[in-house]
């Protein structure tokens, strides 16, 4: 038994010695002009990341500044009021939005449709020919927070969508 067993190993040694020797120029003349590109490949990606990561983080900080800078200069006005708000399938959650006369409005606007832009913009009535107030249009799915100042007059003013000013409307009732 255990002389077949040490004849059976030593075959295998050597076969695989013989195998190995065979493989061995091949293999080392492949494996050396693929490993240096792929680590030249693998930084590039790296950093192509980091960069992306660093725009809309700076762009955010930006704008949460110049929120609480407008909010804080407006507070003598009539108070401050905050409003959600989402844009999706081509509507408002909302027909009727209802602020306290010259508070400071903070709408937290959320447009869920992918790749379709949605704006929220305030006039005086719904010929839209007197703005109050014009946000930044913005494609989903995304968020933004826009700030302005309520009119001191009490009143039922227009609120719309200026991409979609047929489907996208509302009441912005001053109190
Ligand atoms: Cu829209």
């Amino acid at each position: 038994m255990r002389p077949n067993i040490i004849l059976l190993v030593a075959l295998l040694v050597v076969s695989a010695g013989v195998l190995a020797a065979g493989c061995t120029l091949p293999s080392g003349n492949v494996t050396p002009p693929t490993a240096p590109p792929t680590g030249t490949e693998t930084p590039s990606v790296t950093e192509t990341t980091v960069a992306g990561t660093g725009t809309p983080a700076a762009t955010a900080t930006t704008a949460g500044t110049d929120v609480t800078t407008t909010t804080t200069t407006g507070v003598a006005g009539g108070g401050a009021t905050t409003i959600d708000l989402t844009a999706e399938n081509i509507a408002f959650d909302t027909s009727t939005i209802t602020v306290p006369a010259g508070a400071e409005v903070t709408v937290n606007f959320n447009n869920m449709d992918d790749g379709t832009p949605h704006n929220f913009a305030v006039y005086t009535d719904s010929s839209a020919a007197e703005e109050i107030f014009v946000g930044d249009t913005i494609t989903g799915p995304d968020t933004t927070t826009y700030t302005f100042t309520a009119p001191e007059e009490p009143g039922t003013y227009f609120f719309r969508c200026d991409v979609h000013p047929q489907q996208m409307t509302g009441d912005f009732i001053v109190q």
